[in-house]
């Protein structure tokens, strides 16, 4: 055996291979933005040079390596970097654009806080921000149409918030919560507990023939759900485990047979922690909440 010939053979066949995958790279790069606000304070008559780039966390390429990847705040890849001053304080959400070397692009949205003290644009500041993040990506992203609800006491001593006392707006992954100065004086000392109830009633949306094998799988043991969400949205008739009616009712909504879950909601919300929160703590609070779409797991 020529061992030489052999070795030489094979490293050849493994540049091809690459090459070929990457001459016609034809993928966007996988786009990690900043998750949460991101604040930036200013001093009256100062401003700042931002750079798109400052909001990669993490962005990778199939082809391109991420040094070489260009962030963008706009399609026009040259448009890399802003000057930020007072005048744009306030709530904003700005789209990152990144391009491979091949021209591949695609786009992610970011929250930012325009802040400063001495800032005369700086009317108030948000309270608390809902970060709606997809279970099967760990990532931030607009998914389903919450209503929020907010309320103080426990169990059926609860009693709703009413919504005078706060204004919400919804940007990109996040619902940003705005308190008025009664609130803060009307329930200090109080606990609030914030709740996102489903709105959405378009069970069909996402859901497809693929979410059923995905479902077949995972009782087969050929492809095990890798975490409890995938569990929670596959449960179509609610009794805490995955099973063949599962998929016999997964199929009735599939086939268009059924037009409503019948065990069910449409999404479920599951905040990363806890969702009572003090008053006094309201102010710039971010809490994560993943949202669980019922039959949509793959
Ligand atoms: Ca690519
Ligand atoms: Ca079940
Ligand atoms: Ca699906």
């Amino acid at each position: 055996m020529n061992w030489r010939f052999l070795t030489l053979f094979l490293t050849c066949i493994s540049s091809v291979n690459a090459q070929t995958a990457c001459d016609s790279d034809r993928t966007a790069p996988d786009l990690k933005l900043y998750s949460g606000i991101a604040t930036i304070a200013l001093d009256q008559d100062s401003s700042i040079r931002i750079y798109a780039k400052d909001f990669d966390a993490g962005t990778i390429d199939d082809c391109t390596p991420a040094t070489d990847l260009i962030f963008s705040f706009s399609e026009n890849p040259s448009d890399t970097e802003q000057w930020i001053s007072c005048a744009d304080a306030g709530m904003t959400v700005l789209t990152i654009f990144v391009q491979d070397a091949s021209g591949n692009r695609t786009s992610g949205t970011v929250a930012v806080h325009i802040t400063g003290i001495q800032c005369p644009q700086v009317l108030h500041e948000v309270g608390l921000l809902i970060n709606l993040m997809n279970f099967k990506t760990n990532y931030p992203t607009a998914v389903g149409t919450p209503a929020l609800k907010l309320s103080v006491g426990a169990g059926s001593n609860s009693i709703p918030v009413p919504d005078t006392y706060y204004s919400v707006e919804r940007a990109g992954s996040g619902i940003y919560v705005t308190f008025t100065p009664k609130f803060y004086t009307v329930y200090a000392g109080k606990s609030v507990s914030v709740s996102l109830i489903d709105l959405d009633l378009d069970i069909i949306n996402g859901v497809s023939t693929l979410d059923v094998l995905a479902i077949q799988k995972h009782i087969l043991g050929i492809q095990k759900f890798s975490n409890n969400y995938y569990t929670e949205a596959a449960d179509i008739n609610g009794d805490g485990k995955i099973s063949a009616i599962d998929i016999i009712e997964l199929r009735r909504v599939v086939l268009g047979i059924l037009d409503t879950w019948r065990f069910v909601p449409n999404w479920r919300y599951d905040f990363q922690s806890e969702p009572s929160i003090m008053v006094e703590e309201l102010h710039q609070k971010t809490i994560n909440c993943f949202a669980v779409k019922t039959g949509d797991v793959n």
